[in-house]
């Protein structure tokens, strides 16, 4: 019997997280476009479907972390914590796929393992694992850059004969930690969320630390009535805040610098925004991340404070043993990391000094001793950004892999288009600022800016879009270049710049000139007509 032919559409969407579920939202309910969204989960939620590890929480405040284009839709939502917590996102993004009918269009289950690009018929044709084959003018990415798992690979690991997990692909039915010895590698945000909890539930619990990192306490709680009603009646100043400064959030970062400042009135400063806590302490000077002298005075603050709220001197000494500027990793927020050392039930081990060397069937043995262990958690993160790409097998023109045009880094153009994959648009791709912005924020600009580029393609009586090398030389110049402003290279284990995936390019990958300059830069080429594409029939 032959094939069945492929089913057609003018757009298809990869993920329904985030991004995916608005995209489709503008595309089919805005553009009135034939919309298929393809999902590999069993629900909406993206990097909220899978993240399910104990303490898993966003660390942007609740606030603002939702939606802003709709009015009603932010007026009727009641967050309860100063955090949303991994539960509560999933009931909102279950929400907003339900106020706005979205279900409908998204086939869940659905892994696409290829896409290719018809030159001839000017269209794409994606494969998914099941070996169905959809068809669209316009292809989509909303894979998210935090969601393909990077599990370190450790000789033995298939002969453990405990369990073990990667964050990022928890078990729906959770983890009984009760009476076990528990190994968590990893102490990025992840691990740093995660380390608490599991000190509460588990026996015993043995953190392998190979690069320290500093935390500032979210000092999460419960929100007020008075808050709660605050924000519902400040929609437009709250939107209008978080699409004004650099990084999305709804706080403004403090116009003076460490060194206007005598060294007690920084300290006092420094305390201040401690006790206020999560992402906003970066907030403190306005250049924290651009003067390495002034980093290194909110370095030494954050470094005393976990020698004073850690007991025993050498772990303290380990964990403060950090040596690269604040914030240039994604800095962690915490509930009680540091505190979680005092437990007489916890241990940390350095495996910098003394690095993992097998995983044995008991347990996890260093070069310097060996952990016998019933469950490993590996919080060791993501292939970011690139990964989710170029795992989906993309080609473009001739054929063209997008792993091999990306061999030595991602290029694009502004984040969102690839020269040789015509009408192909990456939503929070690597180029743009995403990962250094609250993320909704990002996403609805990019969303917004791709709905807009779509439309007047068809105003125009177009039909195809795609950047030229010389736009995606200069944007990838220009990325470059924000980097370089700041101190961010400056982490060389982060993965920002891919350095926790071995053998992964040593690019800095996101835009580091800050979202406001971003979607300015965004706006003002949608205004000429885009220059930097190619538009054509
Ligand atoms: P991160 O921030 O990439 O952290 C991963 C951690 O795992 C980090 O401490 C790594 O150490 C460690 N790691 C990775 N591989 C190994 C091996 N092989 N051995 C020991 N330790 C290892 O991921 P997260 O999930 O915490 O956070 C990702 C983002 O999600 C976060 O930034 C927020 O944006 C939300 P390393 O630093 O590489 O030495």
């Amino acid at each position: 019997t032959p094939a069945p032919a492929a089913r057609s559409f003018d757009a298809l969407i990869i993920g329904a997280g985030f991004s995916g579920l608005y995209q489709l939202l503008c595309l089919r309910d805005r553009l009135g476009l034939n919309v298929q969204v393809l999902e590999a989960g069993d629900g909406v939620g993206g990097t909220w479907y899978w993240n399910r590890y104990p303490g898993a929480r966003c660390d942007s405040e609740s606030h603002s972390y939702n939606y802003t284009f709709s009015k009603e839709l932010f007026e009727e939502w009641e967050w309860s914590e100063r955090y949303p917590e991994q539960p509560e996102i999933m009931r909102y993004l279950n929400h907003v796929a339900d106020r706005f009918d979205l279900k409908r269009d998204i086939c869940f289950g659905t892994r696409v393992v290829a896409a290719r690009h018809d030159e001839a018929a000017g269209s794409w044709t994606v494969t998914t694992e099941a070996g169905e084959k959809l068809t669209a003018q316009f292809l989509i990415t909303a894979v998210g850059c935090l969601s393909t798992a990077n599990v370190p690979a450790l000789p033995g690991l298939g002969d453990f004969a405990g369990r073990w997990y990667h964050t990022g692909q928890w078990p729906h039915e959770g983890v009984d930690f009760r009476g076990k010895r528990v190994g968590l590698v990893g102490t990025g945000s992840t691990g740093i969320q995660a380390t608490p909890v599991i000190a509460e539930a588990a026996a015993h619990l043995t953190v392998f630390q190979r690069t320290p990192n500093y935390s500032v306490p979210a000092h999460n709680a419960p929100l007020t009535p008075e808050f709660r009603q605050w924000v519902r009646h400040n929609h437009a100043e709250l939107r209008r805040i978080m699409q004004s400064t650099p990084n999305g959030h709804p706080f403004v970062i403090e116009d003076r610098s460490v060194w206007d400042v005598t060294a007690e009135q920084r300290q006092a400063i420094y305390e201040a925004a401690w006790a206020k806590g999560g992402l906003q302490f970066r907030a403190a000077f306005r250049d924290l991340l651009v003067d390495k002298e002034a980093n290194d005075t909110a370095a030494a603050f954050l470094k005393d404070k976990i020698r004073e709220i850690v007991k025993d001197p050498a772990t303290a000494e380990l964990l403060a043993d950090i040596d690269h500027p604040y914030a240039a990793k994604r800095p962690p927020i915490d509930s009680d990391y540091f505190a979680t050392f005092n437990r007489p039930n916890v241990t940390l081990a350095d495996v910098r000094r003394a690095p993992i060397e097998r995983i044995t069937p008991a347990g996890i043995r260093t070069a310097a001793a060996e952990y016998p262990l019933d469950i490993i958690v590996f919080a060791t993160g993501f292939d970011a950004m690139t990964g989710p790409l170029l795992r989906m097998n993309i080609e473009g023109r001739d054929g063209r892999a997008l792993a091999e045009a990306w061999e030595a880094g991602p290029r694009n153009y502004l984040g969102l288009q690839v020269a040789g994959f015509p009408n192909l648009f990456t939503i929070t791709g690597p180029g743009s600022p995403s990962v250094l912005c609250n993320m909704p924020v990002a996403i609805e600009q990019h969303v917004e800016w791709i709905t807009d580029c779509i439309a007047r393609l068809r105003a125009d009586g177009l039909a195809r879009i795609e950047p030229t090398e010389a736009a995606m030389d200069d944007w990838v110049t220009q990325v470059n270049d924000a980097a370089h402003a700041t101190l961010l290279p400056q982490a060389h284990h982060s993965w920002y710049l891919g350095a926790n995936v071995p053998g992964k390019p040593r690019v800095f990958m996101p835009y580091a000139g800050g979202m406001a300059r971003y979607r300015a830069i965004c706006d003002e080429v949608a205004a000429a007509g885009y220059p930097g594409f190619m538009r054509g029939a």
